[in-house]
C-alpha cells in the first residue's frame, strides 16, 4: 500500500483500468503487475520523461493477448525463399512501384540526392515494409510495447523500446493517438522501431515534426538516412542473381561464403544470369544460395548487408534488391 499511496490519484485510475484486462489474473500477479508499472514510471521520470507523459501514456494502455500469442507463435512452416520472393515481388507491387515513384518523383529525387541513396532502394524499403505506406499498422505502440516488455519473451528489449516510446510522445514528435503500429511496435510507413525513429527519423519538411506516419518526405529521408548511416554506398548496387554451375553449386552446402572477388566468381564458372561473364572487378561478392544449392543464387555486395541492418532477414534484404531493380527507371 505504501507503493500505491505514492501515486496520483488519477494513476490509482490507470491501475484500475489495467487490472480490467487482465482476465485470469490471481492478485498477486495484479500486484507485481503494479511494482512493475510503478518501477518503470520512476524510470522513465529519471531519464526526463515528464510525469504528465508517463500517465496520459500509460493511462489507457491494455494488455493485448493478441500481441503475446503472436510473440510466441512459431512459424508453422519454414518458407522457402522462392514463395517469400512471389509474396514479397509480385508483378503488382513493382507495378504500384513504378506508379509511386512517378507520383513523388521530385521529393524522392531530392531525398536521394541528398543523402546518397539511390531512390529504387527507397522506394524497395517503402514497398516491402508496408506495400508503400497501404498498411503500417494499427496496434497501440504502447500497449503493444507495454504487452511484450511486461514479462515477454525479450522483455527487457521492449522494456527499452517503450521508454523510447515514450520519449517519442514527451518530444512531441506524434500525438498518443496517432503512434500506431505493427504488434512488435514497428511504427509508420518506414516501419522503424522507437529506438531507430529517435536515432534515424528525419524531419525532412521542416514542420518540427518528424511524421513517419503520414509525411513522404520524411518518410523517405528517414529510411534513406537510416541506410547511409549503416553504410550505404550510392556508386554500387546491392548485388545480382547468377548462374552457378552444378559441380560449383555441390561444394556450397553452406549458404553463405566468404566474400571474394568477381573476377575469382567468374573463374570458377559463375556467370551472369542472362550467361554473359561477369564483370572482371575486383568488387568483393558473397554468394548466397537462400534456398541450399537446389534454387536461386546470388551475388551480394557491401550494400546487401546494410540493407540487413534494416531487417535482418537474407529473404527480405533480396527482395528489396530485386524489387529495387524491377522498379528501375
Ligand atoms: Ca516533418
Amino acid at each position: 500500500m505504501l507503493l500505491l499511496n505514492m501515486l496520483t490519484s488519477k494513476y490509482y485510475i490507470s491501475i484500475f483500468l489495467i487490472m480490467l484486462f487482465f482476465n485470469n489474473f490471481s492478485y498477486g500477479k495484479e500486484e507485481n503487475f503494479n511494482i512493475w508499472i510503478s518501477e518503470l514510471r520512476s524510470e522513465a521520470i529519471k531519464k526526463g520523461i515528464s510525469e504528465n507523459t508517463f500517465d496520459n501514456a500509460m493511462n489507457n494502455i491494455v494488455i493485448l493477448d493478441k500481441v503475446k500469442k503472436l510473440d510466441k507463435k512459431q512459424p508453422e512452416r519454414v518458407i522457402t525463399f522462392i514463395d517469400y520472393h512471389k509474396r514479397t515481388v509480385n508483378e503488382k507491387r513493382i507495378k504500384i512501384g513504378k506508379e509511386k515513384f512517378n507520383l513523388h518523383k521530385n521529393e524522392i529525387i531530392d531525398i536521394a540526392n541528398k543523402y546518397g541513396v539511390q531512390a529504387r532502394f527507397i522506394l524497395a524499403i517503402w514497398g516491402i515494409e508496408t506495400n508503400y505506406g497501404s498498411y503500417t499498422g494499427s496496434f497501440s505502440v504502447i500497449s503493444s510495447l507495454t504487452s511484450l516488455a511486461y514479462n515477454g519473451r525479450r522483455a527487457k528489449f521492449f522494456r527499452n523500446q517503450l521508454l523510447d516510446a515514450l520519449e517519442i510522445l514527451d518530444k512531441g514528435y506524434i500525438e498518443l493517438k496517432d503512434m500506431k503500429g505493427s504488434w512488435a511496435g514497428a511504427m509508420g510507413q518506414s516501419q522503424f522501431m522507437p529506438s531507430s525513429y529517435l536515432e534515424y527519423a528525419q524531419d525532412f519538411d521542416n514542420d518540427g515534426k518528424k511524421d513517419i506516419w503520414n509525411n513522404y518526405g520524411d518518410v523517405f529521408a528517414s529510411i534513406a538516412f537510416y541506410l547511409k548511416s549503416h553504410g550505404w554506398d550510392s556508386s554500387k548496387t546491392w548485388g545480382r542473381e547468377v548462374k552457378v554451375p552444378l559441380n560449383i553449386l555441390k561444394l556450397y552446402k553452406e549458404n553463405y561464403t566468404d566474400p571474394e572477388s568477381l573476377k575469382y566468381w567468374s573463374d570458377i564458372g559463375i556467370k551472369k544470369i542472362n550467361g554473359e561473364d561477369l564483370p572482371n572487378s575486383n568488387l568483393k561478392a558473397n554468394l548466397i544460395l537462400p534456398d541450399g544449392n537446389k534454387g536461386k543464387a546470388f551475388l551480394v555486395y557491401k550494400n546487401f548487408y546494410t540493407i540487413k541492418k534494416y531487417n535482418a532477414s537474407t529473404y527480405y534484404a533480396l527482395s528489396v534488391g530485386i524489387l529495387s531493380d524491377r522498379i528501375k527507371f
